[in-house]
């Protein structure tokens, strides 16, 4: 099966590409390599060292003998998207190619406007080209599960069945998110949702969880084809972070009372979980939303866990519990749904001690390259 993979440079995007390339799918990769490029607005940079894509698809054809295209584009440039399509014409396409950090997106105008924009208008331009050329190719879509914030109530996998005044449908779960990031999330959600319903177009939307985690198998292979691993305070997230502060005696940066409960999941649950939905398309006018993460947990518990797993390499590490520069929730309740890749076969990586150590150990290795002053959150919400 032929599927470009969108955003295939960045974090989740490598991990994929090889995964599906290893297990015998035709891989394209789409990328403007924009995600480079704000690191070094930012000046932050991945704690690996992640070698040019380029260079990448080199050694992985070397070690393999797998060949993986490359485009290099602007997924806003209508022109670049219908060329790969027409060229590639891709029986699925996995969608990761947007800014996705909720930092980013709060910075100020300029950072939310280019968020909603790129992200929006990206998703627009692939569903107009699978109806134009590729109008059986099913969509892979990386949604969040920060679409639905933190509702008092159980959260359902996209839909909700609801009875008001005698009457009963089955409806798009309320969205409650949580910065101008999440929020691109939820517009491109009803834009899939709306192509599906008039054109018939197939589309999975998969509401991801925190990622943590750096090794996959594909990404091990090679020093080259190391994946990248952020840390800073704008793309680093919570356990990933939490690992690499431990690693360099940082205190634990736990915003606010930590019980801010999420759902998280093993980078090679990711790939495992994308490869499930292309492996079982969508039918023809079919919106489904699988909501992907393997377990919950509030963020104190994931710094303590942090913490005791440190301390058996030695480390002492401890919490901080920083004023939140966030607006969210700090206690709250939270029942996430997560059982329709479950039915598809996904065998969980669950958060052990072992990973623990190895996310430790991987940091240790690349102290050396931690910017400090990048460690602490800058940007706020009010
Ligand atoms: P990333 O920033 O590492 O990768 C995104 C890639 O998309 C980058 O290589 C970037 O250059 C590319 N890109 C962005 N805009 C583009 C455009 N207009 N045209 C072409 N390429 C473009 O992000 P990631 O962590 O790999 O996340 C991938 C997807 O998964 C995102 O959609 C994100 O919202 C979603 N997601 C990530 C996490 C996580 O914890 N990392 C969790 C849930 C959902
Ligand atoms: N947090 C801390 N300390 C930190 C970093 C984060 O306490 O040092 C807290 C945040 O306040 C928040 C929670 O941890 O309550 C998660 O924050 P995060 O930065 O790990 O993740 P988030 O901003 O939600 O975004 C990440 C990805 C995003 C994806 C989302 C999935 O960057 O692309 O959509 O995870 S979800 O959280 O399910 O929406």
């Amino acid at each position: 099966m032929r599927v470009l993979v969108v955003g295939g440079d960045g974090y989740c995007g490598w991990a994929t590409a090889l995964y599906l390339s290893n297990r015998g799918y035709e891989v394209a990769i789409v990328d403007n390599l924009i995600r480079r490029y704000w690191d070094i607005e930012l000046g932050v940079d991945t704690l690996t060292p992640i070698a040019p894509i380029r260079e990448r698809l080199q050694r992985w054809q070397e070690i393999t003998g797998k060949v993986i295209p490359f485009y290099q584009g602007d997924i806003q440039d209508y022109s670049f998207v219908s060329r790969v399509f027409k060229e590639f014409s891709p029986e699925a396409v996995v969608h990761f190619g947007e800014q996705r950090s909720a930092p980013y997106s709060m910075i100020d105008r300029e950072h939310a406007v280019m968020t909603q924009v790129n992200n929006i208008v990206g998703t627009l331009n692939i569903l107009y080209a699978i109806k134009e050329i590729t109008p059986d190719c099913h969509l892979v879509k990386l949604g969040t599960m920060g679409e639905y914030g933190t509702p008092n109530i159980d959260i359902e996998e996209g839909y909700i069945t609801i009875e008001h005044n005698g009457r009963k449908d089955t409806l798009p779960y309320p969205k409650q998110p949580g910065s101008f990031y999440h929020l691109s999330k939820v517009h491109d959600s009803h834009n899939i949702h709306f192509a599906c319903r008039i054109w018939g177009l197939r589309a999975t939307d998969l509401n991801q969880g925190v990622v943590y985690g750096v090794l996959t198998e594909e990404t091990g292979m090679d020093e080259i084809l190391i994946n990248r691993l952020d840390y800073d305070g704008v793309f680093g997230t919570a356990l990933n972070r939490f690992c690499i502060q431990a690693a360099i005696g940082h205190p634990l940066t736990v915003y606010g009372r930590g019980g801010q409960t999420r759902g998280f999941l093993d980078i090679r649950d990711t790939v495992r979980c994308v490869e499930l939905a292309v492996a079982n398309p969508a039918d023809p006018g079919q919106f489904r939303v699988f909501n992907q993460f393997t377990e919950q947990f509030n963020v104190l518990q994931l710094a303590e866990m942090v913490v005791k797993a440190a301390q058996t390499l030695g480390i002492k590490a401890e919490i901080n519990h920083l004023p939140n520069p966030r607006v969210e929730l700090e206690e709250h309740y939270y029942n996430a749904k997560n059982t329709k890749l479950i039915d598809l076969g996904l065998q969980p990586h669950y958060l052990s001690e072992a990973l623990l150590d190895s996310l430790l150990n991987f940091a240790i290795k690349y102290q050396h390259r931690v910017d400090k002053k990048q460690i602490l959150p800058k940007v706020t919400w009010r």
